[in-house]
């Protein structure tokens, strides 16, 4: 459990060689991953019980991205039938992006076809992406009340552009609900990223 700690504490220099460590133990990726995510799970708990402050978050952060820059490449990919092409970012205004990289990795492992616009994505961005790319499924994230309610700013831009038929829209963060991802005109909702992965096969399979 030193690298769930390691992310908890913020412990930067620490995480690179412990990750190394444990994969020449023989841990999976999948394993570390899990356990690292653990740890961004009570940084959150913190975070609301106000223990930490956005200087501590933001370092648990940055340690959690070095270690998911490490474990990307390690993922093993899925040879899936129902594979697409997809566009994820996170809402503009929004600055939260451990969530969506995770969701970007492992659909990336489940075989999807991946482009990931990162973070604070203005709605004109999301829309010059889709003509560029022609994405059968769009997710975007939102982690905040105030910017989750944006999220319907960018699907109303992609109905405006002529760019909302033929293509499904998948939300998720920390602010979403099934009831709120309905609401705003969502195909569908998925509360973290394994289930993104079974929501996105399905919605490839009905597109067939
Ligand atoms: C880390 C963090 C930060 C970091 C972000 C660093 C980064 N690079 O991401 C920093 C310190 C910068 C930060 C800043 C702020 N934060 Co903050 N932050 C968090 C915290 C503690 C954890 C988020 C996290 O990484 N969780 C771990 C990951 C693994 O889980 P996840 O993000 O939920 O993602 C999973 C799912 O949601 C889902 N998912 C996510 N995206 C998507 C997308 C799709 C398409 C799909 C299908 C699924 C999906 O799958 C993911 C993987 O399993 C949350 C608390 C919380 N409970 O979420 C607050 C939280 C989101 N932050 C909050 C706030 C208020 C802020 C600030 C305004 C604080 C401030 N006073 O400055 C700023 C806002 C900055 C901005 N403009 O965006 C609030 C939002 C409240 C609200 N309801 O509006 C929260 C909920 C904390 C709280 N309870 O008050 N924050």
């Amino acid at each position: 459990m030193e690298i769930k700690e390691e992310v908890i504490k913020g412990g930067m220099e620490a995480i690179r060689p412990l990750i190394e460590e444990g994969l020449k133990k023989g841990r999976t990726a999948e394993d570390i991953l899990a356990e690292m995510i653990e740890g961004m799970h009570e940084v959150g708990e913190l975070f609301e019980r106000k223990e930490y402050y956005v200087p501590e978050t933001l370092l648990s952060a940055h340690t959690m991205m070095l270690g998911l820059e490490m474990l990307r490449p390690l993922l093993s990919v899925e040879k899936a039938a129902e594979r697409g092409r997809v566009i994820v970012g996170a809402v503009e205004s929004d600055i939260h992006d451990i969530g969506l990289n995770l969701v970007a990795m492992f659909l990336e492992a489940a075989g999807f076809e991946i482009y990931n616009l990162g973070r604070d994505v203005p709605t004109k961005v999301f829309l010059e992406k889709a003509e560029e790319l022609d994405p059968d499924v769009v997710g975007v994230s939102a982690m905040m009340s105030t910017t989750a309610l944006k999220v319907r700013e960018v699907i109303e831009g992609f109905e405006k552009a002529g760019l909302r038929d033929g293509r499904f829209f998948v939300v998720g963060g920390a602010a979403f609900s099934e009831e709120l991802a309905d609401e705003i005109g969502a195909d569908a909702y998925a509360q973290d990223a394994k289930k993104a992965v079974e929501v996105f096969q399905e919605l490839m399979k009905r597109r067939k």
